[in-house]
């Protein structure tokens, strides 16, 4: 089945490319597509809040890079990659901020980018650590289950990207149900689990047995694995991270492809699934009332003179600024996505392109929103069959969904 991993994404990627609603999950799927055939692994720092992920992190890169602190610290996903220092913020609408190494802080600390308001997609930093060197990404990611519902949010859909992750305990606690529904989760999208025991430092040798051979029972019941390893560290005080670290690069070097396809694998099923429910939501839409349909489509009109007024009235010197349009371009898009998901129900996928820092502005940035939304138009009154009075039509595309819903189905039951 693995073998042909790669022949199933291009099967799908041919699905979606063909309907418009599917267009999120095209995009996943070439991302996907792009991690196996260059063997992109990225192993991600999970766990509950305060647990030590980013002092584990930090213990494992061997350098004091990431905020650590007793009050819940990370807000914001933080990639790690080999290369000379350096660090760069990417927010959600496109603009990639390099920064000094000293001032990652004011972005990832949840202290000073309360609920990530800052619109922070992540924090990239390059490192020159021995342990990227094979080419992993590596990752620390905020906790779950504090008080900051934001983080947990972020949590959990970075696990969907991880092929191998680290689910991060710690002895001042015992395991809870907040880490037990985590680790469910994660089950469904990692192909490969280190359980790091962390803060060993503050138990006495035989409570730490007793701890472990706890948490080993357990998390053996819960992963269906009879031997589960505990990896027991104090990244406080640099013991046992360099089992950890060992064990993490043996499996990089030995198992990377099988690692990925089988992460693939997972990945995949859940793409179909999203694009199976993506499907019954427009599918409820359909079957709206034409004159709620009219009035939808009256408030999106409504919304695309409201964004071409908005980007008339931008100072000139700001419409010359080639960064700066095409910033407020994805900043439209992201607002144009929340817009159809609010009135339709459904996600409507637009790519956000990296914004160039010293661009001139090439065309006319009211004209290029009339034309976003004028697409946007197009597109909605043909997925929605908008007044579409040719029945062959209407039966042909409804033929046509079903068809999609059938194939992705059998897919989906096949992986
Ligand atoms: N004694 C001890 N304390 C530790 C150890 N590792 C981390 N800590 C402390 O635990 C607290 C939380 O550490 P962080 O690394 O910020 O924890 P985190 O899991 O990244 O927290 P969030 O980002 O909020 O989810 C800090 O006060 C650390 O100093 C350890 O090995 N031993
Ligand atoms: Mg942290």
């Amino acid at each position: 089945m693995e073998n042909n991993i790669l022949e199933r994404i291009n099967e799908a990627e041919g699905l979606f490319a063909s309907y418009e609603i599917t267009g999120k999950e095209l995009a996943r799927v070439r991302q996907l597509k792009d991690k196996l055939e260059n063997e992109k692994m990225t192993v991600s720092v999970i766990g509950q809040f305060k647990r030590g992920k980013s002092a584990l992190t930090n213990g494992i890169l061997g350098d004091k890079i990431l905020p650590v602190g007793i009050v819940p610290v990370t807000a914001v996903v933080t990639t790690i990659e080999y290369g000379e220092k350096g660090a760069a913020v990417h927010f959600a609408n496109g603009v990639v901020k390099e920064t000094a190494f000293e001032d990652i802080h004011t972005y990832v600390n949840e202290q000073e980018n309360s609920d990530n308001h800052l619109g922070v997609t992540k924090v990239a930093i390059k490192c020159p650590s021995e342990f990227l060197k094979s080419g992993l990404t590596f990752v620390d990611t905020p906790g779950v289950g504090s008080m900051h519902e934001n983080n947990t949010e972020e949590a959990y859909n970075f696990v969907k990207e991880s092929d191998a992750v680290i689910f991060t305990l710690s002895v001042d606690s015992p395991i809870n149900q907040i880490e037990i529904d985590f680790l469910k989760n994660a089950k469904e999208y990692a192909a490969k689990f280190y359980f790091a025991v962390n803060k060993i430092d503050v138990i006495d040798p035989e409570d730490l047995d007793a701890y472990i051979e706890y948490c080993r029972k357990f998390i053996s019941g819960l992963m269906e694995v009879e031997d589960i390893h505990m990896f027991a560290v104090s990244a406080k005080k640099n013991i046992g991270v360099d089992e950890l670290k060992e064990a993490i690069l043996r499996d990089c070097a030995s198992e990377s492809r099988k690692i990925l396809e089988q992460s693939s694998r997972l990945k995949l099923h859940d793409i179909i699934v999203s694009a199976l429910s993506q499907i019954t939501l427009y599918r409820s839409a359909l079957s709206m009332p034409g004159d709620e349909f009219d009035q939808r489509f009256g408030e999106i009109k409504e919304f695309f003179e409201f964004l071409h007024n908005e980007a008339a009235g931008l100072p000139e010197a700001l419409k010359k600024n080639g960064a700066v349009c095409e910033a407020h371009l994805n900043d439209v898009k992201n607002r144009l996505t929340a817009k159809v998901r609010e009135l339709f129900g459904i996600d409507y996928h637009y790519e956000i392109g990296e914004v160039s820092a010293n661009g001139q502005a090439s065309g006319d940035i009211v004209a290029k929103i009339d034309a976003l939304c004028e697409a946007l138009n197009t597109t909605l009154n043909t997925i929605f069959m908008y007044r579409e009075e040719n029945a062959y039509k209407v039966v042909r595309r409804i033929n046509d969904l079903n068809r999609l819903v059938r194939k992705l189905v059998k897919m989906r039951d096949e992986l």
